[in-house]
């Protein structure tokens, strides 16, 4: 009978509506209506790609519409963004300033739009203190003391006399090369047997590390014993410039790197890197914490430190997991 096809029919839609909807297990995570605005300086490395994604992810998990713009290296992008972020009236604005100078005009704008202002990553120079709210981003300058202790203890293995350095640094003026070179130099300062033969920029780009390595074993030849980069991305550029002359990267010249991406850590495990200075890029979570606390007018700390580690031949490298940037 026809009206018992159709009852059928209907509970066969029925069941395979109800299998669908049982499908998805994920919880979709409840909107918050907090909009935030992110300004990321560009994709210059493996660090900087990795700190992008793991920030959509945790705006994704928190569910907080993320606005994120990529200002391709420039901080005249990065103040253009912010000011976007402001004529949109979102709830909170993060940025990682490529430089330290030249933000208190936009910020002060943010401030009179109402909207508070979360730092990630890098830090800014300013002679006041009411322009951001908190600070999310690694202990540079610690970073630069764990490389250069590394290298004493390095030395007393070797029994090396005289250590003549070279160090490719950072985006000049960026808080990374500031603190990193301070830790280090600071660390370095009452040791004799170190040199710094020459500091140069190569910031922190694969192909300006290569240039650098190039000028710099053309000058000082195998006088150089040790390569300090203030991040892998100019360390993995640096390394094919060693190994085109008859120097062995990790033997005959030490090298210590700062990030502890992917590349890096498989060169440390080959044992053409000595010390990698780990630099989490997974900020995400700490930023929309932070995010959620300000739109609810909670206080928030003011500097927020991630937990980092040193790797380097001194430990069994093979236990060293997949680092997912
Ligand atoms: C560090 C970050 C630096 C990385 C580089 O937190 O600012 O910028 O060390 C990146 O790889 O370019």
């Amino acid at each position: 009978m026809l009206k018992n096809k159709v009852i059928r029919y209907l509970t066969v839609i029925l069941t395979l509506f109800v299998i669908a909807g049982c499908g998805s297990t994920e919880e979709e995570p409840a909107d918050t209506g907090l909009l935030l605005g992110f300004s990321q300086i560009g994709s210059e490395s493996a660090w900087r790609i990795g700190n992008t994604r793991d920030i959509e992810n945790s705006a994704d998990n928190y569910g907080i519409s993320l606005m994120l713009e990529n200002a391709n290296q420039s901080q005249e992008n990065q103040i253009a963004a912010i000011r976007r972020f402001i004529a949109y009236k979102v709830d909170v604005i993060a940025f990682s300033p490529i430089v330290e100078d030249g933000w208190d005009n936009v910020l002060m704008e943010a401030k009179e739009a109402g909207i508070p202002v979360i730092l990630v990553d890098r830090d800014i120079e300013t002679t006041r203190d009411d322009l951001t709210t908190c600070l999310i981003g690694a202990d540079f300058y610690n970073e630069g003391v764990m490389a250069a202790e590394y290298l004493i203890r390095k030395a007393d293995e070797l029994g090396l006399e005289h250590v003549n350095i070279v160090e490719i640094t950072g985006t000049e003026n960026s808080t990374p090369m500031r603190q990193r070179q301070a830790g280090f130099a600071d660390t370095i300062a009452e040791d004799e047997r170190m040199c710094i033969l020459e500091r140069i920029d190569g910031d922190f780009l694969k192909s300006r590390g290569a240039e650098c390595m190039r000028y710099l074993l053309e000058t000082y030849g195998d006088d150089i014993d040790v390569v300090f980069s203030h991040n892998d991305e100019m360390t993995l550029g640096a390394l094919p410039e060693i190994e085109k002359t008859d120097l062995v990267p990790g033997q005959d010249i030490i090298i210590i790197s700062i990030d502890g991406g992917q590349e890096a850590i498989d060169a440390l495990k080959a044992g053409r890197i000595n010390c990698v200075v780990e630099c989490t890029p997974n900020l995400g979570n700490e930023l929309m914490e932070t995010a959620l606390s300000l739109k609810n007018g909670e206080e928030v700390e003011a500097v927020i430190h991630p937990v980092e580690r040193i790797f380097s031949d001194e430990q069994d490298v093979s236990a060293i997991g997949p680092r997912g940037y």
